[in-house]
């Protein structure tokens, strides 16, 4: 696998298989603990364990046993569905989703022994079954917090012909719960039918609901008030405007700071992943703000610098639509900051090619009327551009307002931010993966880059 030129290097993955879903992320006596969907047999979902990983610096992980494991003949015999961890009185408790017979109830799991082996409650599930009274479509992940001497719990559901939504119960020993009322609710036709993965945290002087519609949508989020249990969104926007990304889970850390990690899954068939022998990788980590608007700050967090190696810095550079082009820079795995302003072309685009005789790029494209920013991938017979139009979180230009493009490419993962706002994530195949051509072009028009910095990053596994 480390030949492989879609395999990332500095994207957190398990060692081989399937992975999803980030899980039971926590900051637990200094050390940053990373749990997630995994399936130990097989590169295809299946059999779901809770792998772990444990960081001190959010960015080099090292690999620790599988946390939790299917019980046979348990609630949770077909699989250790997602979920989250608390501080019980300084004992770390997962609550997550037994899944058995295709229905996920809640269940409880306590660590005696600082998060590296886990002891199942021998009472679960701990609560049997959804709320009686309406139709439900699904009933599982969890989201769980304490106010005063009361512990919350949301749990990812859906109103059969509504819409997703969110239940909202309490408890006041993680063992007992008491169904309240859906916490939020949406319209089939905005936010589908089912919500999983829901994550609830307070940001700013708001709170942040964040949940993944099925069929699979994007990541969506809503930003409200929060009183005496009542949520009450005010925005509503999309997390990430690509298509790979998914199912993401926050904490927050000792410096508190909120940060989150989202799945990529993959863009490809099941036959490509068995021969490749893995899928799935976790974005980078994000640490997010609320900005004046209501909507959400996202930038990488400031510990990847560390992993920036060989530097190349440019500085005004008029783009123009004949392309300008920086040759020899090295590798698979960069990070790209490009700022610009828009000067009178109508769109500016960013691509990565690789060697000369190899059409195949991956192109970054911002067009000022619409304010959207697209990744596309020129495939090497290059007879069609396969745009990934994204629609999340336009980044509006307001006059000459400079345009920040960070860009992380590490394989087959291309994470952009924009302006610290939009992020888009996507999943890209070259047959190559050695970016050494960077060209720089607009359309209609001149743009002026004020200063452009490339590095080729180090893998976080060495
Ligand atoms: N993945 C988990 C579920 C969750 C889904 C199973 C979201 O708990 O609803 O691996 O990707």
């Amino acid at each position: 696998m480390a030949n492989d030129p879609h395999r990332p290097t500095y994207h957190f993955l398990p060692p081989a298989n399937w992975m999803n879903d980030p899980n039971g992320v926590v900051q637990w006596k200094g050390t940053y603990h990373l749990f997630y969907q995994y399936n130990p047999y097989s590169p295809l979902f299946g059999n779901m364990h809770w792998g772990h990983a444990v960081s001190s610096d959010l960015v080099h992980w090292r690999h620790l046993p599988i946390a939790l494991a299917p019980t046979p003949g348990g609630v949770d015999e077909d699989g250790c569905w997602s979920g989250c961890i608390v501080n019980n009185n300084g004992v770390p408790t997962i609550i997550y989703s037994g899944n058995r017979n295709g229905k996920q109830r809640p269940c409880i799991a306590t660590s005696h022994d600082d998060l590296l082996t886990w002891e199942k409650y021998t009472g679960n599930p701990v609560i049997p079954a959804p709320p009686s009274g309406m139709e439900i479509v699904d009933f599982r992940d969890h989201c769980v917090w304490k106010e005063e001497n009361t512990w919350y719990q949301l749990i990812g559901s859906g109103i059969k012909g509504v819409g997703g939504t969110a239940l909202l119960y309490r408890s006041t020993d993680l063992l007992q719960w008491a169904y309240m009322h859906p916490l939020c609710s949406g319209e089939k036709s905005e936010t589908e039918e089912m919500w999983e993965c829901p994550d609830f945290f307070p940001l700013g002087d708001k709170y942040v609901l964040v949940v993944s519609p099925l069929p699979y949508g994007r990541t969506v989020y809503f930003v409200g008030t929060y009183n005496d249990s009542h949520f009450t969104p005010e925005f509503r926007g999309t997390l990430d405007a690509g298509s790979h990304f998914y199912a993401p889970q926050t904490l927050r850390d000792e410096q508190g700071r909120r940060i989150l990690w989202g799945w990529l899954r993959e863009g490809r068939s099941d036959e490509l992943i068995l021969q490749a022998g893995w899928a799935g990788t976790m974005s980078l980590p994000r640490v997010l703000s609320l900005l004046p608007d209501n909507t959400l700050g996202m930038v990488p967090a400031p510990e990847l610098s560390s992993l920036r190696n060989k530097h190349y810095h440019n500085t005004n550079i008029t783009v123009t639509e004949t392309p300008h082009t920086i040759e020899n820079v090295q590798g698979a795995a960069l990070e790209i900051v490009a700022l610009l302003t828009r000067g009178n072309a109508s769109a500016f685009s960013i691509a990565l090619s690789g060697p000369h005789d190899n059409a195949e790029e991956i192109s970054i494209c911002y067009e000022h009327a619409t304010g959207q920013l697209s990744i596309g991938n020129t495939p090497s017979n290059a007879d069609s551009v396969i745009h990934y139009e994204v629609e999340g979180g336009p980044v509006k230009l307001v006059d000459n307002e400079r345009l920040k493009l960070h860009i992380f490419i590490d394989s087959s993962v291309i994470e952009v931010f924009a302006n610290n706002i939009t992020c888009i994530t996507e999943r890209i195949y070259l047959s190559h993966s050695n970016h050494s051509v960077i060209k720089l072009f607009t359309y209609g028009g001149n743009a002026k880059i004020l200063s452009l910095d490339i590095w080729e990053i180090r893998s976080i596994w060495t």
